[in-house]
């Protein structure tokens, strides 16, 4: 194993030609996605034959599930005789709330204030292993430490224009967590479909639920499904952030309950199309539209333990659309939580704290940056990944004629922007309808979102990403992954 550093010793010493002949395996490189805040490479490889004997002090769970998963993946034991391993948590205020140590010698040491922050040493372990189960495997010596840029590193999913089945959830959650991803946005309710069961009002799924985008999914969560996923996230290290989306691009709702509607004409009918900005809750009914309001966030919050709850507010224009931003807001506060609205929402008056999601490129913002409000970062042109991987891929286009490439989302700087918790990218489903669809457009152009949102922008590079994405393709085959053959990573 170290062979390399007797070999150099020896030509230092003019004795080359005693080297023992022993076969020089090629040492494995480390590969890690999103790249690490500080990484040394040490000389040799540590060898771990059948087994790890994994020391924990029982206070991480979320990290020893992950670590017993890559365990069984691999086919490596946990037994007294094998590799030591050890998860420990340590009293490091540098490591803050998501960092880590992760350091191979003799032994495999991983180390971090928290469970979240183990979890990502796990996984930081599992790209340094291959994707799947060997006779032996060789880990390169080295010491990692490692803090991410932002807290909020994140994916919207549209589930409202065409559904995707919890399983598929789940899976998704699965490969965020490989690349250390811990926000999923869930966009529940659109003009096309309404996707949340609320008890107090059941023909939103019954009907709002029935309908879809043309050609795309119908379907819709139950409370249980939801509170099972928010659950089996939790676990993963990743929180799911519900939106609402109000006043406008709310179709499904008004056919659901006319009487939220301005006209209440009996029988609106649900919507297919791709058209926006049609649709609007009937603001000159307050005693209609905010009861309405409150009780479905009540069972929102009941089902999401999210500190933040997003409201929507995209696309609408109505002389009412302020004050009813505001009055929404101030509901989600007064529920103990933070409201999320899109960018447009900075013309309402909003707590401090309120988060705005910054989405349309040159969009003025800067009076709601000037009054501090934290933003998440979706600018399109970057990170609507419903655009395609290429030119001239079918679907969105609006945003950037020629689509949003791996390259165009790596180059995405999120500095300038100095109130920004963090960046999130965009998968809108007006086009996209199938599992297959949807991981064509996730992949591998989410590995790429992980960078920028987690590695220091001075520090990374395409050129490096490419090289180590290119190499982790085994892990997503392993993961089940239809991704985009990506020719810059040698993929097609
Ligand atoms: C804009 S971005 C929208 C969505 C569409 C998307 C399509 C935003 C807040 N609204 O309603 O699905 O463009 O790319």
């Amino acid at each position: 194993d170290i062979l390399l550093p007797w070999a150099a010793l020896a030509v230092m010493a003019g004795c080359a030609h005693r080297v023992p002949a022993v076969a020089v395996e090629a040492a494995p490189v480390a590969h890690i996605v999103p790249l690490p805040r500080s990484l040394e490479t040490r000389p040799g490889t540590l060898r771990i034959a059948a087994a790890v004997a994994v020391e924990d002090a029982g206070a991480a769970p979320m990290a020893r599930r992950a670590l017993d998963e890559l365990l069984a993946t691999l086919d490596i034991a946990n037994a007294d005789t094998g590799t030591p391993l050890r998860l420990q948590r340590v009293d490091d205020a540098a490591l803050g709330e998501e960092g880590y140590r992760l350091v191979v010698d003799d032994a495999i040491h991983l180390s971090a204030r928290t469970d979240a922050g183990l979890l990502h040493a796990v996984q930081s372990l599992r790209q340094l292993l291959p994707a799947s189960a060997g006779p032996a495997y060789r880990v390169p010596r080295l010491a990692i430490t490692d803090v991410p840029a932002y807290r909020w590193r994140g994916l919207s999913l549209d589930v409202a224009r065409s559904f995707l089945p919890v399983d598929y959830l789940e899976r998704h959650i699965d490969r965020m967590a490989l690349f250390k991803l811990n926000r999923l946005h869930l966009h529940l309710t659109d003009d096309q479909g309404w996707r949340i069961e609320i008890k107090r009002y059941p023909r939103l799924v019954e009907i709002g639920g029935a309908s879809a985008v043309q050609g795309g999914r119908a379907g819709y969560y139950t409370q249980a499904q939801l509170k099972h996923l928010v659950a089996y996230a939790q676990a993963r290290g990743v929180t799911l952030v519900p939106e609402i989306d109000m006043p406008g691009h709310v179709q499904a709702a008004l056919a659901s309950y006319n009487a939220l509607a301005c006209d209440d004409v009996a029988n609106r009918g649900t919507y297919s199309g791709v058209e926006v900005g049609f649709s609007v809750l009937c603001l000159d009914k307050p005693d209609v539209v905010y009861p309405f309001v409150r009780d479905v966030l009540e069972e929102v919050v009941a089902i999401f333990p999210s500190a933040e709850i997003h409201i929507g507010g995209d696309e609408i224009k109505h002389p009412l659309y302020a004050g009813f931003v505001a009055r929404a807001a101030a509901m989600v506060e007064a529920m103990g939580r933070t409201p999320i609205v899109w960018e447009e929402g900075s013309v309402a008056d909003l707590q401090p704290g309120a988060l705005l999601q910054l989405w349309n490129d040159g969009y003025a913002i800067d009076a709601a940056v000037a009054r501090g409000h934290p933003l998440i970062l979706s600018p399109c042109s970057y990170l609507y990944i419903d655009h395609g991987n290429h030119a001239g891929q079918p679907g969105a286009d609006w945003c950037r004629a020629e689509g949003v490439p791996l390259a165009r989302v790596y180059a995405f700087d999120p500095t300038p922007y100095t109130t920004a918790v963090g960046v999130e990218a965009a998968l809108w489903s007006e086009f996209v309808h199938t599992d297959a669809a949807t991981d064509e457009r996730l992949w591998p152009r989410l590995a790429a979102v992980a960078e920028v949102a987690w590695s220091p922008a001075p520090r990374r590079g395409y050129a490096g990403f490419v090289r180590r994405m290119g190499a982790l393709r085994p892990h997503l085959d392993a993961l089940g992954v239809r991704y985009y053959r990506e020719p810059d990573l040698g993929w097609n």
